[in-house]
Order: C-alpha cells, then sequence, then structure tokens
C-alpha cells in the first residue's frame, strides 16, 4: 500500500515532467505499465466506455471501484482514480477514500461540478460547477479520513470548461490548496494550450500541477515543461486505440466471412496469454499441483490362454468375462481411474474380438510363433518417457498400481514378496532381488539381480514373484530400446521373454528397481483361476 502511495506523490513532487497513460480494465492496465509509464489514470470516462455506457456517473461507484480492484492487481504502478465528483458529499468521499485505499489505489482526483457529472467535453454551458466551500469539504473530509500519509488527492478545477475564466479558476484552486489537496489539475476543452499556460504562470508551482492535454494535444511536449508543469495525463488514448481497432476489424469480419485477412495484425492468442500471466500460473502449478499423470500404459494380450478351452475359442483370454466384466475393459478402467488415459493393446490370438472402446490396438502377428517379447516390439513405437508395461490377464487391486507410480526408478518392477500366496496358480517368474522384503512401509532402493522363470536349485532363496507390471521412465525407455537392439541379432530372439530382456540391461549395469508387495493380485491362466478371479472382483 505505501509503496504505491509514496510512488504516486514522488511522481507528482518530482521536478520533472512525468506523465500517466490512461486504462480501463485489467488488461489495459497491464498495457501501460509494460509501455513503461510509471503510473495510470483510472478514467471514469474509458471505464463508463468500456461498460458501454455514459460518462455521467451510470456507473456506480463500487462497479469502479471493482474494476480498479483488477487494474491494481496485475499492475505493481500506483493508480490515480479520476473519481468524477466523488460520487456524493463530503461523506461519500470518505468511504471512496477508505476502499480506494483497501484496494491499494493510489489516490484520487476529484473534479468542482456537480452530482451526476457529465464529461467536460460535452455541452459546456450545461456543466455546473460545485459550491468552492462544499468542495473545500469534501477534500478535506478525503484528506481527514485517509490512513496512509502518502494518498494523494488532486483537485480538479473546471472553472476553464464550465467557461468562468482564469480568475475564478485560481480563486478555486487556491481554495482547494488550502482545503489541503496536494496537487491541482487544471481543465481545458480549448484547442490552443494558451488558458493553461496562463494558468499555469500564475499558479507558480504553488502545488504541483496536472493537465489533461487531450484537445490541445499538437502543443509540444516541452511547452509544458517550460511552464513547470508537473504531469501530463494522457486521458482516453487506450480505449480509442482499442475502439478504432474493434470497429475496423469487427466490420472486415462481418463483410468478409473470414478472419483470415485480419489474423497476422491482431494480436496473437500466445499474446493475450503472456499478458494474462500464464506462465505465472504454470509454474505454480508445478509447485502446488500433484503431478499432472502423463504415463501410458502397453498392455500384452497377444495369448489365446489355451488352458482356458473353450472359453477362449473365440476370443483372447484378456477378452473372458470376470465378474461380469471383460478383464481388459477392467485393466483399461484402472489405469483411467488413477489418470492413465492412453492405453495400448498389442492383440494377437483373435485380435479382431477385441472391441474395447478407449485403446489403441498393435497386432502382433507373429504371436504363434513368437513370445512376450516380439509382443512388446510391436508397441516399440508408442513408447513413452513415462509407462507401465504389463501382462493382460492380470488383475490387481488399485493401490498396486497407484504406488508403482511413486517408486523411484527408470524401470520398476511389481515383485509378490509373499510367495506363500494361495492365488498364484501359474508360473510367475521368481524374483532375485539385492534386498528381501522386509515389510517395512515404504521400503526404497530395492533392485533387481535377475528375473528366472523358475527357481534355481542352487541359488539362495528368491525374494518373490514379479506379477508381469512395471514402469519405466526415459532412461529406462532407451535402455529398453538399446536392449532389444541387441536381442534382436540372435538366433533365439523369437522365445525371449521380458525377464530375458530385463536380465539383459541389469547385464549392461543398469538398475532395476523393484516396489514390493504382499498379494491383492492374480493372473488368470486356468478354468480354477476364473472362479477365483470372479472372488476377486467382488
Ligand atoms: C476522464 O478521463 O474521464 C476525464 C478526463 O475526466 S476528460 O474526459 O478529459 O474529462
Ligand atoms: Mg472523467
Amino acid at each position: 500500500m505505501t509503496n504505491k502511495c509514496k510512488q504516486l506523490r514522488c511522481l507528482l513532487e518530482s521536478n520533472t515532467l512525468e506523465f500517466m497513460l490512461e486504462a480501463h480494465n485489467g488488461i489495459s492496465a497491464t498495457i501501460v505499465e509494460r509501455a513503461g509509464f510509471k503510473a495510470i489514470w483510472g478514467s471514469g470516462f474509458a471505464m463508463s466506455a468500456q461498460f458501454g455506457v455514459r460518462d455521467s456517473n451510470e456507473v456506480s461507484w463500487t462497479q469502479v471501484v471493482d474494476m480498479l480492484e483488477f487494474m491494481s492487481d496485475v499492475t505493481s504502478i500506483p493508480i490515480l482514480l479520476d473519481g468524477d465528483t466523488g460520487y456524493g458529499n463530503f461523506n461519500n468521499m470518505r468511504r471512496l477514500v477508505s476502499k480506494l485505499e483497501q484496494r491499494e489505489i493510489a489516490g484520487v482526483c476529484i473534479e468542482d461540478k456537480q452530482f451526476p457529472k457529465i464529461n467536460s467535453f460535452i455541452d459546456s454551458n450545461k456543466q455546473p460547477l460545485a459550491d468552492i466551500d462544499e468542495f473545500s469539504g469534501k477534500i478535506k473530509a478525503g484528506k481527514d479520513c485517509q490512513t496512509d500519509n502518502n494518498f494523494c488527492i488532486v483537485a480538479r478545477v473546471e472553472a476553464l470548461i464550465a467557461g468562468w475564466g482564469l480568475k475564478e479558476a485560481l480563486i478555486r484552486a487556491e481554495a482547494y490548496h488550502e482545503a489541503g489537496a496536494d496537487a491541482i489539475l487544471i481543465h481545458s476543452k480549448s484547442h490552443r494550450p494558451n488558458e493553461i499556460l496562463e494558468f499555469a504562470k500564475e499558479w507558480a508551482n504553488r502545488l504541483p500541477l496536472a493537465i489533461v492535454p487531450t484537445k490541445y494535444y499538437s502543443t509540444p511536449t516541452d511547452a509544458f515543461r517550460k511552464s513547470n508543469i508537473s504531469l501530463v495525463i494522457w486521458a482516453n488514448h487506450m480505449i480509442r486505440s482499442a475502439t478504432k481497432e474493434m470497429i475496423k476489424n469487427s466490420r472486415n469480419i462481418f463483410k468478409s466471412e473470414s478472419v483470415a485477412d485480419i489474423e497476422e495484425k491482431i494480436s496473437t492468442v500466445e499474446k493475450i496469454f503472456e499478458l494474462q500471466g500464464v506462465d505465472e500460473l504454470n509454474e505454480a502449478q508445478e509447485r502446488y499441483l500433484r503431478e499432472k499423470l502423463d504415463v501410458s500404459a502397453i498392455i500384452l494380450a497377444a495369448t489365446r490362454g489355451s488352458e482356458l478351452h473353450e472359453l477362449t475359442q473365440d476370443k483372447p483370454k484378456t477378452m473372458i468375462k470376470i465378474g461380469g466384466e471383460v478383464l481388459l475393459a477392467r485393466t483399461v478402467k484402472q489405469f483411467k481411474k488413477i489418470g492413465i488415459n492412453k492405453s495400448v493393446v498389442v492383440a494377437g490370438y483373435k485380435a479382431e474380438s477385441i472391441d474395447v472402446s478407449g485403446v489403441k490396438i498393435r497386432v502382433n502377428k507373429n504371436y504363434k510363433i513368437g513370445n512376450e517379447l516380439i509382443s512388446l516390439i510391436c508397441a516399440k513405437d508408442d513408447f513413452d518417457n513415462d509407462m507401465v508395461i504389463t501382462y493382460g490377464d492380470l488383475l490387481f487391486r488399485e493401490h498396486i498400481l497407484r504406488d508403482l507410480l511413486e517408486v523411484n526408478g527408470e524401470i520398476v518392477i511389481i515383485v509378490d514378496s509373499a510367495s506363500d500366496n494361495p492365488n498364484i496358480t501359474g508360473s510367475p517368474d521368481v524374483a532375485y532381488c539385492n534386498q528381501d522384503d522386509d515389510r517395512s512401509p515404504f521400503m526404497q532402493n530395492i533392485t533387481l539381480k535377475k528375473l528366472s522363470s523358475k527357481t534355481e536349485t542352487n541359488e539362495i532363496k528368491p525374494s518373490g514373484y514379479w506379477i508381469g507390471m512395471m514402469r519405466v521412465r526415459q532412461e529406462g525407455r532407451k535402455w529398453i530400446e538399446a536392449a532389444i537392439d541387441d536381442l534382436q541379432h540372435l538366433s533365439n530372439f523369437r522365445e525371449l521373454t521380458i525377464p530375458d530382456l530385463l536380465n539383459h540391461i541389469i547385464a549392461q549395469d543398469k538398475t532395476i528397481n523393484v516396489h514390493y508387495i504382499n498379494g491383492h493380485w492374480l493372473d488368470v491362466n486356468s478354468i480354477n483361476d476364473i472362479d477365483a478371479a470372479g472372488d476377486f472382483t467382488q
């Protein structure tokens, strides 16, 4: 607060000629500040115009204050409000000043006319002036109620506008000076600067002097400088710029039934984003919002599952119904639920029977002769820098997937350490890790030493079973791609499995991390599993 009021005071009291440009809403205020101006004129005329109404107090003062709040929020330079007549008597002025201070508006300029005012350039014969004493009281009331000493009240003298002459203007300015005004604004509708310059000469800098050269705009700025004027207010040039462009462009669009002609002549959408401060929001989002999931899924679903006999006669096992729902549909739904919206399914056996919506299908034509690594390769073009690769015949509780996404590591596999899990019916791959599961929560930095399709008799006890799901991040993806390149040359490539791939990566001295779980999943291999699976989904 102090800062903006102080800035305005310094500007008014500086020894050099200073400038203010009008703004009428948040974006124009931002533009004025970006242009280099040290302060903003909160023009009553322009603000009324942007609301589409007249400059005759048709906008309520609270609507003005609300707009100022937007303008003040997006700028760091002070705003001097054109407060018309103060919107009423001394009491209304007091309330106005308090509300302006609350919104960090640095000052207000009030004019010695009567409420409701009309714009100074309209019908000047009908511009009744305020009584000097009454107006002086309004200034006093404002000064008495301001809480920040630097809040500025500028008294605008309308005597020249109303045709009362220089003498009256000087009498009024002096009265307002005595009442405590911080500066005088002398207004003129003349096309020549003479009356303003004469006033400035007679005024002799008793208080800082502000002018609004809307009509006498052709006067060289140096003339104001030489006359010791403190502040030039360009009072309406933003609303006029915008209006001219809007009229021209709206007509063009209407006539041509196209925007092609104007597209390159108007601000880009990106420019508006920039003025709105979208970058700041993006940064804040990174800081405050949970990292947005940008993970995709690759679901390997090429095999028939011949142990399921007639159930898979016309479809792969991922398409059988478990507890009333197609297994693959359930898996895709689980992925979507935690924000993984892109799923690629590698189909093979009866690929055409896969009709789960919201997935991309890749077909492994060699599913009969090849192993699962061939299936994975079919999705190579879909690899992402963050992906979950999973077998399609898994049933798993949601937390398993959610937890997997929180574990660090370029490749993280899920290992069930409960080797006595009765739900394990097939022959899942055996995992040997650097450390067994001690069942403490959030065990970190567990690494995989080897995956094997069977327990190796002369080895140490395995740490658990790989359930067939893993998370792969950017570096991990590169390792997988490099390993596929290496292994593809081998004569037994078709027989290779994902464990072979992972073991190859370990042999290249890369670290594969392990996330331990204890049950809460099963894979569907046999008819018996279907009953268990049905229970699982209840
Ligand atoms: C305004 O900008 O609203 C002013 C200045 O009061 S003028 O329109 O010139 O009166
Ligand atoms: Mg005005």
